[in-house]
This record gives structure tokens, sequence and C-alpha cells, in this order.
């Protein structure tokens, strides 16, 4: 049944908001280790002044409010004392969106909904919603499972057939690297659909879609429409995409390659993808779709079996393979799984040290509600019942019973692995510069194979010659002498290339190297965490009928079969 729900239900005033900061410091709500960002919290975090420092916004809430026709206001990252003053405005119902290690936020901020708030209906969403009998630990009217949109179109009584909307966002706020903003406008955010089929026994974000992709844009023209809206809108032809396996549909990538061939419109994209995909895709088809960045799931040695999408992979050779063709790669690997122990453990770390990635991610073996593996170490009574879900971050403490790793030897292992691949590898920054050289020498030989190849080729150019600037900062903050021989002769390299930099070259650099000695004070004398500003955004069903929105909206989903099938779906998870 795929009919359309409309009511006379009347228009609902919604608040979405996420948990309150501050974030990453040790107070009664937080840990020092759960920070609100991507790379300092859990990739380079490591490489102190060096770190990629990126904030990003709860994309799921914009997504949401920008799918409904009602007033939603969005607020994200507020204050305890801001959540306050917006729920004190009165609102029919406050959604709360939060992951497990913030599960003390979410329950203060729902006690205050009926302290401050009493008419509202409380709806608790995100992957903490998937703890088990959350309905009966935090205040609440509703708690949505899985996907949101959908849930929500049906609360408010909205036609689940309407079109799946995208909103022009940024993917990052802050981007700095050495105190020092990456130019220009940051690559905008770009979500094709969630979930993902492989069901990694681990993996929260498959669990908790179903162990299926539900698919926002069915296809590469979709996809191709509504980047070329987003990037006329924004100014960038970068996107971020959100989506745990983008590859994993063979047919949509290649149609949105042959639309991007089509138009003469090469965008670039970050995506992740597992080895498996990505080698049924083939590189050649990564390049000639754009891709710039890809977050690979190693785990851990291929050779152990452990994950059947990395069966048959040489990822060392596959990160190789990338790196020369331009393509910087995050590899992610597993510490303190079932099968470590402190004396094979280093194996596997240098494991993920001797792929040569571009960053490596290392995480603990963590179970998390709803999936396959804490329902197991469950049963086998291993789990942590008893750990604050405040500390299920896995970046410190394992939240199960590893008897091989008692007290906090986890946490050193983890501090220890960071800190090897730092010292081997040098920084993030460093290898990211050597990727987009390798990119080049490569591309630029075969830019007269096609347009879309020339084009790639000045693409990369042109990251080149903007990461070069930070040459001579990687070199005054090199951690090791490695480090500083290695940039010194990228540095040559790249002369060696397209010759000297020039005076606006010269003087980037300078700028660099001031900003980047600023920054060194700063981490000094202030400490190095920052907080994510406040954001409020409404969203007026009146501002949008007068063609009048906050962010830039584009109407990208016809009624395909896939969205025919998504509609069944999201009935009987809404009922
Ligand atoms: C972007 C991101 C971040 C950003 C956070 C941005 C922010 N402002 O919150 C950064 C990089 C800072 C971050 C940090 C961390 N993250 Co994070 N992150 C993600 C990531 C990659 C994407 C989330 C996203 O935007 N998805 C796209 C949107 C559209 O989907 P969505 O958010 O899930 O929203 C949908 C539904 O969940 C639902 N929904 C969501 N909220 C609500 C609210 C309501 C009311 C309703 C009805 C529905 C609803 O509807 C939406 C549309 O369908 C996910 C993995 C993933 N691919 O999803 C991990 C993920 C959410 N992060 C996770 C974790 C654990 C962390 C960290 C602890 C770091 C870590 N150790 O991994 C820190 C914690 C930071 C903190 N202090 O809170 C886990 C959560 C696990 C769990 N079971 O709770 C995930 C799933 C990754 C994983 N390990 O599997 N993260
Ligand atoms: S391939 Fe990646 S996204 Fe998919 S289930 Fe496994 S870990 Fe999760």
């Amino acid at each position: 049944m795929t009919q359309a729900i409309v009511t006379d239900t009347p228009r609902k005033k919604i608040l979405l908001s996420g948990v309150f900061g501050p974030f990453g410091v040790d107070d009664q709500w937080g840990r020092k280790e759960n920070i609100m960002e991507l790379f300092h919290n859990q990739v380079t975090k490591a490489q102190g002044a060096a770190s990629f420092r990126f904030h990003h916004r709860s994309f799921g809430l914009y997504f949401m409010a920008a799918n409904m026709k009602t007033d939603v206001n969005v607020l994200d990252f507020p204050s305890r004392e801001r959540f306050i003053e917006e729920i004190k405005k009165g609102y029919d119902a406050v959604g709360i969106s939060f992951i497990t290690p913030n599960f003390v936020k979410a329950r203060e901020m729902a006690s205050l909904v009926r302290e401050h708030c009493p008419s509202a209906e409380i709806i608790l969403g995100g992957h903490g919603a998937a703890i088990e009998g959350v309905e009966e630990i935090i205040e609440c009217d509703h708690v949505v499972k899985g996907e949101g949109i959908y849930w929500m179109r049906k609360y408010i009584g909205q036609s689940l057939l309407d079109p799946i909307v995208h909103p022009a966002l940024p993917s990052t706020e802050m981007q700095r690297i050495f105190g020092v903003p990456v130019p220009g406008p940051t690559a905008s955010l770009l979500v094709p659909g969630v979930g993902c089929v492989n069901a990694c026994s681990f993996c929260s974000t498959s669990h908790f879609f179903g162990k299926k992709y539900t698919s926002y844009l069915g296809s590469g023209k979709e996809i191709f429409n509504t980047c070329r809206q987003i990037a006329d809108a924004r100014g960038t032809d970068a996107f971020f995409v959100m989506d745990e396996n983008f590859l994993k549909d063979r047919e949509r990538a290649m149609e949105l390659i042959d639309e991007m061939e089509k138009h003469s419109r090469f965008f670039n994209f970050h995506v992740f993808s597992s080895c498996e995909a990505i080698t049924a895709f083939g590189i050649e088809n990564m390049v000639r779709m754009g891709i710039t960045f890809a977050w690979i799931g190693f785990e851990s040695k291929t050779d152990q079996g452990a994950f059947e999408k990395n069966n048959g992979i040489k990822p060392k050779e596959l990160v190789r393979q990338l790196r020369d063709v331009g393509i910087s790669v995050l590899g992610s690997g597993i510490l303190c799984m079932e099968h470590h122990t402190p004396e094979n453990i280093q194996e596997d770390i240098d494991f993920m040290i001797d792929i040569e990635a571009d960053t490596v991610q290392f995480m603990l073996f963590t179970p998390l509600p709803v999936t396959g593996l804490y329902s197991r170490l469950k049963k086998k009574g291993l789990l942590r019942e008893d750990l604050p879900f405040e500390e299920w971050h896995g970046q410190k403490m394992l939240n199960w019973d590893h008897h091989a790793f008692p007290g906090d030897l986890a946490e050193h292992t983890l501090k220890g692995a960071f800190k090897k691949e730092f010292e081997v590898n040098s920084s993030t920054i460093y290898r990211i510069v050597e990727t987009s050289v390798r990119g080049y020498e490569t591309i630029r030989r075969r830019a007269s194979d096609s347009e879309n190849y020339k084009v790639r080729a000045r693409q990369l150019r042109a990251r080149m010659l903007e990461y070069a600037t930070m040459l001579p900062v990687i070199k005054a903050n090199a951690v090791n002498d490695l480090e500083y021989q290695r940039a010194s002769d990228l540095d040559e390299r790249i002369t060696a290339l397209i010759g000297k930099p020039d005076v606006k070259g010269r003087l980037l650099r300078a700028g660099a190297m001031a900003l980047s000695a600023y920054w060194n004070l700063r981490l000094k004398y202030k400490g190095d965490v920052i907080q994510p500003k406040t954001i409020f955004t409404e969203f007026k069903v009146a501002d949008r009928e007068a063609g009048k929105t906050p962010l830039k909206i584009f109407e990208v989903s016809e009624i395909t079969p896939l969205s025919q099938d998504l509609n069944k779906a999201a009935f009987v998870a809404a009922d």
C-alpha cells in the first residue's frame, strides 16, 4: 500500500535540537574525549598543531526540517541555557537528536522540556534512540528508531509521497589546519541515502537503518541535478557525500559519471566506501567521478577473514593505487577486538601503519545498541552495563569485558597506535599534499584522453598548489627529521613540476607561517578545546511559500520505484 497520507491535522510548531554543549570537556554530562570534531576526535588527534580541526553540523536535523511542511526550528550546538530559553517560547513538539554517548544530555533535555514546555510532545531520534528500553529511562512520547524524514512527515500528517528536498549546506563550519583556514567555500553536503546492506556485526549505522539502504536520491541523474543546483548556490563544485557506502550502488554511480560527462560539469566528491565496492567500481571510474577522498574500513588484517567486505583485497596495494591517482585515503582500523591480546595487537597496528594511507582512524571495538556484536556480547554476559553511556565513544575505555585488556591498557594501546602512526608516516597534511602531487603527476599524462581527464588534471594541479602553501609550516612543525626531510623533498618535487612559487604563492606561504605561529601560542596558553558555535535556523511554511528559505532547498527526487519502496518501508517503520 503506497497511497499518500494527507490529513487535516493543524500545523504543528516543532523544535529539532541537537544535544547541548560544551563538548569535549569532563563535566557531569560528558567526557573530554567526546569531542564534537571528526578528525581531532578519532583520526589526527595525536598530531598536535597539525591536527585537522573541522566542525560539522547535525545534518539529519536540517534534512528533516527541510522536508517537513510545518514550522520547524533547528537548534544546533546550543548551551543548556540556550535550549531552556528556546523551549520556553512554546512548541507542540520537541525532537531531540542524540547518539549513545550523549544519553545523559538527552535525558536532561527531555526533563527540561517537561518542566519548561509541558504541553510539548517529546520525540527521541538519532542513534541514541536504539538504546534498549530508552522509552523507560528518558521522559518521552515517541522514540524513532531509524529513518526520520518519513516518520516526521507521517507525524505531522504530510503526504509521504511529497518529493524529497535537499538543502544546500556546508559540510563543515570551521576548517583549519595549523590554525590556517582552508581557503574558499567548504565542500557542500550531499546525502544520497542512509544505511548499508553489508551489516558488518559492529556497525551501528547499518543495523540502525535495518541493514538496508534507504535511498533519497535514487538515480545518478537525481544526484547530478542535485549537485548542480547546490554547487551553483554555494559556489563550489566539491561535495562531502554522507552515505555509508556510496559506491555500493554501481549503476547509480556510473550514471552520475555519464551525466557529468554529458553536461561537461565535473564535480569532486569525498566518499565513504568499502573495499569490495571500490574494487567492483574500479579506480579508473573513481578518477572519472572526481573522487578526491575515500574513507575505507580496513578494520583488521584481512587475511584473518574477519570481514567479508575485505576478502581477497590487498590493502596496501589498493591504497597505493588510489594515492597515485590523487585520491586521499582515510583507513579505519579497530583495536581490542576479541582475538587481540597485548602480544598480537601490535601486528594489527603495524598493518594499519604499513598501508600508508593519508590518515588512519583507530577505534576501540565497541558494541553499540542494536548491532549484532552488541547482542552477541550481551548474551555472553560480557557487556559492561555498569559503565555510564558517556564512556561509550570508543576513544578511551572498552564497554565490554576483554580479559586481555584490563584497566587502562586499551587506552594506552590506542594512544600508542596514534602516536606511532604519526611518527612513522608524518602528519596527515603532509601526506595529503603528497597525494595531490602523485595524482597530478599521473593524471596530467592522461589529460589528452578525454575532456574529463583534462579537467581532473587541472583540478589536481590547483589542489596541489593550494596545499603546497602548507609545506613551510609542515617543515617548521615537523614531528621528526624524517617529516622535515620528506616535506623538503616534496617541495623540490613540486618546483621541478611547475617552478618556484610566484609572488602570490610566497605571500600565502608567509601568511600560513604567521597564522600557524599564532595557533601554536593559542594551543600553549589556552589549550586545544574549540566549541562549535550555536546555530539557530527557522524553517517557516510562510517563508517557503513566499520563496524565501533560510537555506536554499531543491526538490530532487522523482517518485521512482525506489521511493515507492521507501514509502512502504516508512509505513511499516512508523506504525
Ligand atoms: C557527522 C557525524 C559526526 C559529527 C557530528 C556532527 C553533529 N553535529 O552531531 C562528528 C564528526 C562531530 C561526530 C562525532 C562523533 N560521533 Co558521529 N557520526 C557522524 C556520521 C558520520 C554521520 C551522521 C549524519 O549526519 N548522517 C546523515 C543523517 C541524514 O543521518 P542521521 O544523523 O542518522 O539522521 C537520520 C536518522 O538517524 C533520524 N534522526 C536523527 N536525529 C533525529 C531526531 C529526531 C527527533 C527524529 C525523529 C529522527 C532523527 O533521521 C535522520 C534522517 O533519516 C555518523 C555515521 C553515519 N554515517 O551516519 C556518525 C555516528 C553518528 N557518530 C557516532 C559516534 C560514536 C561519534 C563520536 C562519539 C565519535 C566516535 N567515537 O565515533 C563523536 C561524538 C561527538 C559528540 N560529542 O557528540 C556513532 C553513533 C553510534 C551510536 N550508536 O550512538 C555513528 C553512528 C558512527 C558509528 N560509530 O557508527 N559524528
Ligand atoms: S561496509 Fe561499512 S557501512 Fe557497511 S556495514 Fe560494514 S562497516 Fe558498516
